[in-house]
């Protein structure tokens, strides 16, 4: 008697027909097999699938490159299937099952042929978590494989905790012919279920994370009573050691895995990470938000990651530790069979191939790695790792910031009034659109809570759910706003961002902790800059004071951008963020 699983992953293979089935047991050894078959019989484009990098300066690591139109997320490609469009809200692109299915189904026929079906079992948080879950995926491009190894807790023992039940989160992937004619990303919330054609890029294929981790469990967030966000938690330890744990929310390439591996430069403090991507969030018995992060890898932006700017993600890069570390659509060093991208320390190397394999120099006027050229790393190979990182509980919030990236207007730091206020401030939030995703306009665009390309549902109920979160909470978390990239009139930016964010840091966690006082604006709490540790920094004091500045007058424009976007929500939005917004738009008209 075949067991539910069993019988899906058959009926999965009689659509897609692949020459043969492996099911993944998530060894090391096993690991090792299926990168050689990436070097020796897989490709993409007539290329192997992986090559082999220099082993004494990057230990374990492999290089991949990707189809060239296939290099970041694909927003437009990406669908929410609830049976009606309401609940996908127009926050999302919506398709009823049925016809999602039908296309699917045509797109999918054969699409495994000649290929190899990997099945893997895998759990999103760790195993004795009572919020984590059994999942499987499955794939036909080796790739997928190994890098689901890094970022999930893959592994047989996920079939055994499955046994009989129906109740496992599924995942159909094929990369297909790579058409992006024929690219879909399809979200099934009611089955669990996501089914994925026609691209091999990290959010687009590993389904484990932003797929089923925020998509899918935003939605079972919304029916069960807690959180999938899009968010960094760090353990921020003080001179003292005292450890306060914060979560904070960036928008994609705005600096969440820098944050989480910060270095300090203020003496006495330490950055101690426990996720850089995703964070689900519960309400435990104390009142408290205490938060898990259910991957346990690293998918990281590579160009701008160096010694100066995040030295310890380059040693986690090199630590070797964990199988394997992959680097995708960078640049390569071919004297000395290294990945290199824009930003790396040292001498630029003289011999460049550019992501596209092609040779490179400055001159070309381009880069040498795609903007969004990732590298895939273990969570273990990182010497910051908190000592909390597997611990099924998860850590308790005292604070959550929500960011973007701003070159004008939004200050460096500011303080919510409360919960609502801070619900409000994270709603409001913007960012400059970046390489994470293909085919946005340039500029501005609204990105509540970092959430807008990821909440499973109508963000209307989202801001519900975040305010009705709050009510629950004896003793909920301080909301803050950061902006580490406001820039001045020559375009260069004014904070130095990465290890001094610190000081920033240590703001929040003495608010939260009592020990300064703030300044009132009617956007929120700002610091006097003498409670803010500056000393060493070599910014003039005026440009400082332009940080934390707020003229609610110049804020007109922002302001109607934000009425324009709640507005679509219609009556989803909720009136307590209507008033707040109401309550700001008096003062600037003022
Ligand atoms: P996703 O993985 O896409 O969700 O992105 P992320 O939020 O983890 O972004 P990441 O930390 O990879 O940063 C993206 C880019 O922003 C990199 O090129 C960084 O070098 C740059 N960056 C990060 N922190 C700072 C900062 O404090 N100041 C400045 N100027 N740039 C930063
Ligand atoms: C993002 O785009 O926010 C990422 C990379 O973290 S991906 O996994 O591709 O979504
Ligand atoms: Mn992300």
């Amino acid at each position: 008697m075949s067991t539910p699983l069993e019988k899906w992953v058959e009926k999965q293979a009689e659509l897609t027909k692949p020459k043969r089935i492996y099911w993944c047991n998530g060894s090391e050894k096993e690991a090792r097999e299926i990168v050689e078959i990436g070097m020796r019989e897989e490709k993409i484009n007539a290329e192997p699938i992986f090559t082999e990098l220099n082993q004494k300066t990057w230990p374990n690591a492999y290089y991949h490159r990707s189809h060239p139109t296939d290099v970041a997320r694909t927003e437009q490609l990406t669908f929410v299937c609830h049976p009606d469009k309401e609940t996908a809200g127009p926050n999302n692109n919506w398709m009823h099952p049925d016809e999602a299915k039908r296309k699917l189904i045509k797109l999918s026929d054969g699409c495994m042929k000649g290929r190899t079906m990997y099945v893997l079992p895998y759990m999103m948080g760790h195993p004795d978590s009572p919020y984590s879950k059994a999942c499987v995926q499955l794939t036909d491009v080796s790739y997928v494989a190994v890098s689901m190894r890094v970022m999930t807790r893959l592994g047989s023992d996920v079939i055994k905790k499955i046994g009989n039940s129906e109740n496992f989160v599924k995942g159909l992937h094929s990369v297909g012919d790579f058409d992006p004619n024929k690219r879909f990303i399809m979200h099934f919330p009611d089955e669990s279920f996501v089914w994925s054609i026609g691209s091999g890029y990290g959010g687009n294929a590993l389904l484990g994370k932003k797929c089923f981790s925020l998509r899918l469990a935003s939605c079972l967030g919304l029916k069960e009573g807690w959180l999938a966000e899009h968010m960094v938690i760090v353990g921020i330890e003080d001179p003292q050691g005292k450890i306060t744990y914060i979560a904070a929310a960036l928008p994609s390439a705005c600096g969440k895995t820098n944050l989480a591996m910060l270095q300090s430069t203020l003496p006495g403090y330490k950055v101690w990470t426990i996720g850089d991507d995703i964070a689900w969030m519960n309400i435990d018995p104390d009142g408290r938000l205490w938060a898990i992060n259910p991957e346990t890898g690293y998918f990281g932006v590579a160009p701008g990651t160096a010694l100066k700017t995040n030295p310890n993600m380059i040693k986690t890069l090199k630590a070797g530790k964990f199988f394997p570390t992959l680097f995708t659509n960078t640049g390569l060093d071919l004297d000395k069979n290294e990945p290199w991208w824009e930003g790396l320390d040292g001498d630029m190397p003289e011999n460049i191939i550019d992501w596209q394999g092609k040779k490179w120099a400055p001159e070309t006027g381009t880069k040498a790695a795609h903007p969004n050229s990732r590298f895939t790393v273990s969570v273990y190979n990182s010497a910051t790792l908190s000592k909390e990182f597997d611990n099924p509980k998860g850590v308790p919030i005292s604070a959550i910031i929500f960011g973007g990236k701003r070159t004008q207007l939004i200050p460096l730091v500011v303080e919510s009034f409360n919960w609502q206020n801070g619900v409000f401030m994270g709603a409001r939030m913007g960012s400059e659109t970046t390489a994470a995703a293909i085919g946005l306009k340039a500029g501005v665009r609204r990105d509540p809570m970092s959430m807008l390309p990821f909440c499973g549902y109508n963000m209307g109920d989202y801001f519900k759910h975040w305010l009705n979160i709050g009510k629950k909470l004896k003793n909920p978390p301080k909301i803050f706003s950061v902006n580490w990239f406001r820039c001045d009139e020559n375009g260069s930016f004014i904070w130095p961002g990465f290890g001094d964010n610190i000081r920033v840091l240590k703001w929040i966690i003495d608010r939260v902790n009592n020990k300064v006082k703030a300044i009132s604006t009617p956007v929120g709490l700002v610091p006097d800059l003498d409670d803010m540790n500056t000393s060493g920094l070599n910014i003039p004091r005026e440009n400082l004071e332009k940080l934390v500045e707020v003229k609610i007058s110049d804020w007109k424009n922002e302001l109607d951008d934000t009425e324009k976007f709640f507005k679509q929500f219609g009556k989803k939005f909720p009136p307590e963020l209507e008033n707040e917004l109401a309550e700001l738009n008096s003062d600037a008209n003022r």
